[in-house]
């Protein structure tokens, strides 16, 4: 859903006639999103097919479950709801891409180093840039997943491929400094005018567009052989979209449709099983990258056409926000699933899980809650609930209350808790995405140690503090939680 342009009169001083229009951050975002969407629809067709095949299953989701179907995002939000890719080669690059999201309301929040990554390793970092505030979210959810190669690491790259890529990736510009000095703007003031919206919205939708310039074949495959996420970053001049990701509500559907028309999708649904208990994190699944045609220079300065396969198509299905118990739970259980695989051939990853998370994981959302392993939002229920306590459970209310004791307060049905829903990513998903889609895995001295990269080292990087996504939940969960226990404490009393 693109977000309603706002309308503001001018203010005295602003240069704008009366009545000309500005776009907020978040109109901003909206539409770059949709903009985005667009342009890699007429690039890949069949990202359109997915994104079509996404909104039947929604539909068919909320046809069966009702408002049931909402619980985790209105559909309206569901259905615009994307995710991107973008991978870059440098710091200078990583900023600047920093400056251009923040034009659009969107930070960076979680640090992922997929460099150790089963099953392939890829020589990157990454963050997320996406909106943190609930109401932003709700306005428009768009989030970037951006990589930066790592060329230090001697694992993958040696002194004189370092030196050389770095050169490369230093000499050139992905961002014009027009756009750059218009994203600043829009950060500083929260919108930008007319004409300058648009300018800006041009000028960004087109860096992620694919160029039409031929890739330099030797240098090209040189980068290939060591990992085609690397020739992807650093043997272009340019950069692009790799892939944008519709949400969709049932994703085992979504995968057996697309399989139905006839799309070859990767081998499994990435991250927790399909079971009856509650949706947590993020299950995700893609189809294999397509050959692009592509233009190529040769070793003699010819000029021939031939392809690439480095984009392709991903969905996902998103869940309940885990605590960091929660999360080292979900840890165990991935572990405790791979260790009865490799014990035993009998069934599928699917059927293991299965039985695994039945045994371990909470099968209701309320228990979830009360165990603290997922994160939610909370609002009073009736002052009805008061009146039926008995007088020792007024008491334990009221100890209850005072200690801001969600899980008791929810056991004796004085708050509902309310799920929130998974905003990030899942670093062993990512790099299975990644590995599902490489060419070439390339090669690894796995004896060099690859030099210290965290989330404190990306926020100095960036010159931006790089958020804790478990912080940005337990934030928005206080903040709730605060408030429907200052109302009880009032009724209680
Ligand atoms: C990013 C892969 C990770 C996800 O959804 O986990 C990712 C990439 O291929 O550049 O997009
Ligand atoms: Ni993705």
């Amino acid at each position: 859903m693109v977000q309603a342009v706002q309308e503001t009169n001018a203010v005295a001083g602003s240069g704008l006639a009366p009545g000309a229009r500005k776009l907020s951050t978040t109109a901003l975002r909206a539409r770059f999103a949709a903009r985005l969407s667009h342009l890699y629809g007429t690039e890949v067709p069949a990202y359109n097919q997915l994104v079509q095949t996404s909104q039947e299953v929604n539909e068919r989701v909320l046809r069966r479950e009702g408002a049931d179907a909402e619980r985790l995002g209105s559909i309206a939000r569901v259905t615009a709801e994307r995710h991107g890719a973008i991978r870059v080669g440098s710091a200078r690059e990583m900023r600047q891409v920093r400056q251009i999201f923040a034009a659009l309301g969107m930070f960076p929040c979680g640090f992922y180093d997929l460099r150790d990554a089963a099953p392939a390793p890829v020589p990157v970092i990454s963050t997320a840039f996406r909106p943190l505030q609930r109401d932003e979210l709700a306005a428009n959810p768009f989030r970037v997943f951006t990589s930066m190669l790592v060329p230090e690491d001697r694992r993958f790259f040696d002194t004189d491929l370092e030196r050389r890529l770095k050169r490369f990736i230093d000499a050139r510009q992905l961002f014009p400094p027009e756009l750059l000095a218009l994203a600043d703007r829009a950060s500083d003031h929260g919108e930008l005018p007319q004409p300058e919206a648009d300018r800006f919205l041009d000028l960004a939708v087109a860096s992620f567009a694919l160029s039409p310039e031929p890739v330099d074949r030797a240098w090209y495959d040189e980068l290939e052989r060591i990992s085609s996420v690397a020739s992807d970053i650093g043997g272009v001049a340019s950069t692009h979209i790799n892939h944008l990701t519709p949400r969709v509500l049932d994703i085992d559907d979504l995968y057996t449709s697309m399989q139905a028309q006839g799309i070859e999708m990767i081998d499994q649904i990435q991250g927790p099983p399909r079971w009856s208990g509650p949706d947590v994190l993020l299950r995700q699944t893609s189809f294999r990258a397509l050959a692009e045609p592509r233009r190529f220079r040769d070793a003699d300065g010819s000029i021939a056409t031939g392809d690439l396969r480095v984009r392709f198509g991903e969905v996902e299905a998103r869940g309940i926000a885990l605590t960091t118990s929660g999360r080292d739970l979900y840890e165990q259980l991935v572990g405790e699933v791979d260790a009865r695989l490799r014990d035993s051939t009998d069934g599928s990853r699917q059927t293991v899980a299965q039985a695994v998370w039945s045994e371990r994981m909470p099968t209701t959302e309320r228990d979830l809650c009360v165990r603290g392993l997922g994160f939610f939002a909370y609002t009073q229920t009736t002052d009805d609930r008061i009146g039926a306590l008995t007088v020792q459970q007024r008491d334990d209310a009221r100890r209850a209350a005072g200690d801001a004791d969600a899980a008791t307060l929810v056991e004796l049905g004085l708050l509902e808790p309310k799920p929130i829903v998974y905003e990030d990513f899942l670093p062993r998903s990512a790099a299975g995405i990644f590995a599902s889609n490489l060419s070439s895995t390339g090669g690894r001295d796995t004896d060099q140690g690859g030099d210290g990269r965290d989330l404190g080292w990306m926020s100095d990087m960036l010159e931006h503090e790089v958020a804790v996504p478990e912080q940005v939940y337990a934030a928005e969960s206080a903040y709730s939680l605060d408030a429907a226990v200052a109302a009880l404490s009032g009724a209680l009393n």
